[in-house]
């Protein structure tokens, strides 16, 4: 392929358009692509199901508060689908007017998976920590990869293209809005647990900034799960910024890909628009030379799986659809006592966690619940060894995707947490909180954020993501992945696009 002249044409993909490569999603795999691309001189077409979340609502914020959910909390739901569903055992989910919200709870069977939709997909919800995991836990992660390329080269590419940092530590002393985390590190370590600080892509002058009553609060104001509407670097202020610098890319933003299937010089891609409901309003078919599926694990897999069964792309192998894990996620809260306050003030930016991996397969955050009172609580996201994989299937008779996850399959990681949180009760004399997910429930069992697999690499692709049975198809986001990552995954879901894609570009391209 060669260089292309540089066009920043505006406006939605048109229907019959020819473009050379085009990327479906605007995550962090897809963002890595597009801008690599674009900067070897190739014109990208990218294709997001969500919004482009660039305009603000009647309230002049483009983002709602994590405390006050409204229409453009939830993707295409009628009621919010809270991770914490419940306070003191009472429900707290509310109704909202059905809208192309930046957060998906997408259910299947056993589990519901959380995902954001919208132009720079997870990085608009999630909590910024951006962890790169330790050296001797990657051969674990990605076999098949040369873990001295990703520590020497990719690792410290993404975090620098992400643009992480730590917390001023002097800061963390003083600051009453971590007065949760403070309280989370004296309990592990009197349970003799070691405690770390979590690299975030929040920007921590800002947040000091947010403390001294300088700027608009953010984080410190409660914002995360429904987006930041500042001081939070997400990749529309990193990777899509610069994409944006280049001129190549052109994006088209409540689109969704439904097919793609070879056709003269490459692919035919057909695409739904949407409207805020989430009706169709056109069908169009694009030609693409190149395609790379960076729709996140599940917008991957499920549609990998589905274009295998119906005949759209039958050469892919029997990989596809399998490998996919929940990256052992569980939470659950502790009560402490009276003496014990976590604040009624707390950053929603979590910036620490305590690290058992590898005596007990357990990774916890020390997580924020900023309710604006004091709640006496601690709570945690833990990230487990868990070893169970599911597979995504083909449904003929409702034309859906399944995953087969059980429920059951989260007691591994039960007890995993239990190594830490079980140790730390019995030493405080403290117990669990029972009504944070419904009544006299402890575990938060019944989710994930960090949906990982599903088309992973060296299996369902080569060693780069090449889609085995088709040249020009590649997948490049969460799906390459076998289930687990030891930590939060999205540098290296990062880091691993940008070692893809740089052998793409050198051989391919
Ligand atoms: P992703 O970022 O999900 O992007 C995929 C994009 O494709 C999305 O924008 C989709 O809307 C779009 N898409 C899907 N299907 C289609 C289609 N058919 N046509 C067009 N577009 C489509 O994928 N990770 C961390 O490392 N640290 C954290 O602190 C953290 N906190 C999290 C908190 C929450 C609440 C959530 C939900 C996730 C969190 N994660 C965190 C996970 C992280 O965001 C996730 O691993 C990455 O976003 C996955 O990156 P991908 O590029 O695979």
């Amino acid at each position: 392929m060669r260089p292309t002249p540089a066009h920043a044409a505006a406006g939605p993909i048109s229907d019959g358009a020819s473009v050379p490569v085009l990327v479906i999603g605007t995550g962090y795999g897809g963002s890595v692509a597009a801008l690599r691309l674009a900067q070897a001189g190739v014109n990208v077409h990218m294709v997001e199901m969500g919004m482009a979340w660039d305009t603000p609502g009647s309230d002049g914020k483009i983002f709602c508060n994590t405390t006050n959910p409204d229409y453009r909390s939830y993707w295409l739901r009628t009621k919010t689908k809270q991770p914490l569903s419940n306070f003191l055992g009472f429900p707290i989910d509310r109704n909202i007017p059905k809208y192309t919200g930046i957060l998906d709870a997408e259910e299947f069977g056993g589990i519901t998976v959380y995902q954001g939709r919208g132009v720079g997909g997870g990085s608009l919800v999630n909590g910024g920590m951006a962890v790169t995991p330790r050296r001797e836990n990657f051969g674990a992660i990605l076999p098949s990869v040369n873990a001295d390329e990703m520590y020497n080269t990719y690792y410290p590419r993404a975090n620098s293209g992400l643009g992480v940092s730590v917390i001023d530590p002097n800061w963390f002393e003083t600051t009453s809005y971590y007065q949760y985390a403070r309280v989370g590190r004296k309990h592990a370590q009197r349970s003799n647990f070691p405690f770390v600080f979590v690299p975030d892509v929040y920007d921590w002058n800002y947040m000091r900034a947010e403390d001294n009553g300088t700027v608009p609060k953010s984080a410190l104001a409660g914002e995360i799960l429904y987006g930041n509407n500042a001081g939070k670097k997400s990749l529309q202020q990193t990777y899509l910024a610069q994409i944006r610098a280049t001129g190549r890319v052109t994006i088209s933003p409540l689109h969704r890909v439904t097919s793609v299937s070879p056709a003269s010089g490459g692919y035919a891609v057909v695409i739904e628009q949407l409207d805020t409901s989430g009706n169709v309003t056109a069908t169009k078919t694009v030609q693409a030379g190149k395609v790379f599926f960076a729709a996140g694990s599940v917008g991957t897999g499920k549609l990998l799986t589905k274009l295998k069964a119906t005949g759209a792309l039958p050469g892919l192998n029997a990989e596809i659809g399998k490998g996919w894990g929940d990256n052992g996620n569980v939470m659950c809260g502790r009560a402490n006592h009276l003496w014990d306050p976590t604040g009624s003030v707390q950053s929603s930016i979590p910036c620490c966690g305590i690290d058992n991996w590898n005596a007990g397969g357990a990774f916890a955050e020390v997580a924020p619940l900023p309710t604006g009172i004091e709640t006496f609580a601690s709570f945690y996201l833990s990230i487990t060894k868990n070893p169970n994989r599911a597979q995504f299937t083909y449904n003929g008779s409702t034309g859906k995707v399944d995953l087969n996850w059980q429920t059951a399959w989260k007691q591994p990681s039960i007890t995993m947490a239990k190594s830490i949180f079980d140790k730390i009760n019995s030493k405080e004399g403290t117990i669990y909180r029972t009504d944070l997910f419904g009544t006299n429930k402890i575990w938060g069992d019944h989710l994930t954020y960090h949906p990982l697999g599903g088309a992973v690499l060296n299996k369902a692709t080569d060693n780069y993501g090449r889609l085995h049975g088709y040249n020009g198809l590649y997948v490049i986001d969460g799906a390459l992945i076998p289930g687990n990552t030891s930590v939060n995954p999205f540098v290296t879901i990062t880091a691993l696009a940008e070692r893809n894609i740089e052998k793409i570009i050198a051989t391919d391209v």
